[in-house]
């Protein structure tokens, strides 16, 4: 079974890595992701100058996934960037960087400031954080993206991708293609960042379990899979010539097999990794490798994007 894929002009040993923001904080665990079975490393989003992020407790799992308000805890771009200068690209696992900036100017300084650096890193911008109290989901305001969009051609002269937040309407996925297919070195959108802003609540202590914005989250886990899915799905369809990442619910072989028929070009981990360390990389990629087997798939291309309809 070839579970390897073809990317970005380089071929990835396999399809799987982080979610940018979980384990990819600190250089350690950075380091620990490239060397587990993982494919590929993301690194924590940045901002230009580091955060501590939101107040405590601001992550809580449940029976079903997660709910947090990190709020962009983060070490600042330079952290990342000189981590990047030091990265073994020569391991075959792609780099990218998470940027977010807390404005436009400052996600145009980061991309400018990487491109001087001359790097085969990738960034990966944040369209869709939910968390900081005051400023809204960039992704949702469709405007703003596309004055941010344009302004990353400029700033930024190779291949990119954005990280969307879920959409929920027919509508608003033909509005935001639309939008993307305006950009042709825009390579890849990774769907979906966490379902912002829902809402845990814990009967025992009548509470909810996150301190920042009243206990307002972002969920990620087996909440957002079926949502995860229709956004890499209708992304696949709507955008010939970009690439789609799956990120949302995996945890095992099955979700990753769901994600890639639904057209995800690579698969990231979010909750899952949180909850069981790198080593959950090379369990889902033997049970991906098992159903495969099962399903007589030699290789992801094999079924890629072949989801049936009725
Ligand atoms: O740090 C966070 O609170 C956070 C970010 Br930047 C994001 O994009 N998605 C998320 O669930 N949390």
């Amino acid at each position: 079974i070839d579970l390897s894929v073809s990317w970005l002009g380089q071929t990835m040993p396999g399809c799987l890595y982080n979610a940018s923001g979980v384990w990819c904080r600190e250089e350690a665990e950075l380091e620990a992701v490239r060397t587990s079975a993982a494919a590929a490393v993301i690194s924590k989003s940045a901002t230009l100058s580091a955060r501590e992020g939101n107040p405590e407790p601001r992550y809580h799992r449940t029976a079903l996934g997660s709910i947090n308000s990190m709020g962009l805890p983060n070490h600042g771009f330079a952290y990342y960037l000189d981590y990047a200068r030091r990265y073994d690209y020569g391991c075959g696992k792609p780099l990218f960087l998470s940027l977010s900036g807390m404005t436009l100017d400052d996600n145009l300084i980061m991309l400018r400031t990487l491109a001087a650096a001359g790097l085969p890193a990738i960034p990966e911008v944040n369209l869709s954080c939910p968390n900081v109290p005051g400023k809204p989901q960039l992704g949702y305001d469709f405007v703003t993206t596309t004055e941010a969009l344009n302004a990353f051609d400029r700033a930024w002269p190779g291949r990119y991708g954005v990280k969307l937040p879920p959409y929920f309407d027919p509508a608003h996925f033909a509005a935001m293609a639309d939008i993307l297919n305006r950009h042709p070195r825009l390579a890849f959108v990774t769907c979906i960042n966490s379902i912002g802003n829902g809402l845990v609540v814990d009967v025992d202590s009548e509470s909810v379990t996150i301190k920042p914005k009243d206990g307002l989250g972002g969920l990620g886990g087996d909440y957002v899979l079926p949502t995860a899915l229709a956004n890499v799905r209708e992304f696949y369809r709507l955008l010939p010539g970009k690439d789609i990442v799956g990120c949302g619910g995996v945890k095992s072989g099955k979700e990753a097999f769901m994600h890639i028929l639904a057209g995800a070009r690579a698969v990231q981990v979010g909750t899952c990794l949180h909850h069981e360390g790198p080593a959950a990389f090379a369990r889902i990629a033997a049970e991906l490798a098992a159903l495969m087997l099962a399903k007589g798939y030699r290789s992801l291309e094999a079924f890629r994007g072949k989801l049936r309809t009725l």
